[in-house]
């Protein structure tokens, strides 16, 4: 950083990964074609998905489109229910059973009863951690638990919509120590996983992709194609119905005439 307060670039990395979504659409703007893509960090070690048990609401398919950016952008993503002070040990352990079932490490935290703090600090220690998720969850709360003085501005939820007030406004990365990182993220509201093709989604759905090579077509979508393997996975509950749900709300989202 200059004495003025502006910055010089002394090094372009090359980039080994790097999160984008989709610019959100403008207010009355008439869109045609693809909206254009937004970078939000790159060379990220660990993708943080920072979700709440409670205020607001815990949602597995918002963290379904949350891991699909993930794992649509060569992330490592891992999982953090936060807030558990607000639900059942009974709430947070089924949940966290459901997706380290499926491969993804789960954290359960709690600001409130410093649970889960230790050991969610531990796992940062050497790399370039990425927070995200929606507005409220509290990102930003857990940064300044584990590291107290980062001192990050907080914000109680809205009482009227228990939704979070977006309270941090820009993408700020924090030097912990020499080899630690951690990269603080405004919340979002809308995660449209950007350039994710129709046939390339279920790559995107970890536990499918044993599946997927048997399936009849090799284009198979997986929405009703006779021989579909991944189908018949989840008739035979090797898929859980409800990532096979996540999996079709998304696959309806994507524009058909995608191009690139
Ligand atoms: N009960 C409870 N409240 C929490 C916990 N963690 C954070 N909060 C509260 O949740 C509210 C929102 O926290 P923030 O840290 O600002 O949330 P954020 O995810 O950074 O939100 P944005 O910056 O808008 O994306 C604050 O009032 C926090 O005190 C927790 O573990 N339990
Ligand atoms: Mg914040
Ligand atoms: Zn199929």
């Amino acid at each position: 950083m200059n004495k003025d307060g502006t910055g010089t670039i002394i090094k372009i990395h090359k980039r080994k990964n790097y999160l984008s979504r989709k610019a959100p659409k403008l207010r009355g703007a008439s869109y045609r074609g693809e909206r254009l893509e937004q970078i939000i960090a790159a060379n990220i070690d660990d993708f943080y998905i920072i979700t709440s048990a409670d205020e607001p609401t815990f949602n597995h398919k918002s963290l379904d489109r949350f891991l699909v950016s993930g794992e649509s952008s060569s992330l490592h993503p891992i999982i953090v229910i936060n807030k558990i002070d607000l639900m059942t040990d009974d709430f947070s352990n089924e949940w966290k059973n459901f997706y380290e079932k499926i491969g993804y490490k789960v954290f359960i935290t709690s600001v409130t009863n410093n649970r889960g703090i230790e050991e969610l600090k531990l796992s940062l220690n050497g790399k370039k951690n990425l927070f995200w998720g929606h507005s409220g969850v509290g990102k930003s709360s857990l940064l300044n638990s584990m590291f107290s003085h980062l001192n990050i501005y907080t914000q109680k939820i809205s009482e009227q919509s228990a939704k979070g007030k977006h309270t941090t406004v820009t993408v700020t990365m924090y030097p912990i120590d020499e080899t630690t990182f951690i990269i603080d993220t405004p919340g979002i509201r809308e995660i449209d996983p950007y350039g994710v093709k129709k046939e390339d989604l279920s790559h995107y759905f970890i536990e499918f992709l044993p599946y997927i090579q048997e399936c009849f077509y090799n284009r198979c979508i997986h929405e009703h194609e006779p021989g579909c393997a991944v189908l018949d996975a989840v008739e035979e509950n090797k898929i859980s119905l409800e990532r096979y749900d996540s999996y079709l709300r998304i696959l309806d989202t994507i524009e058909d005439d995608l191009k690139f």
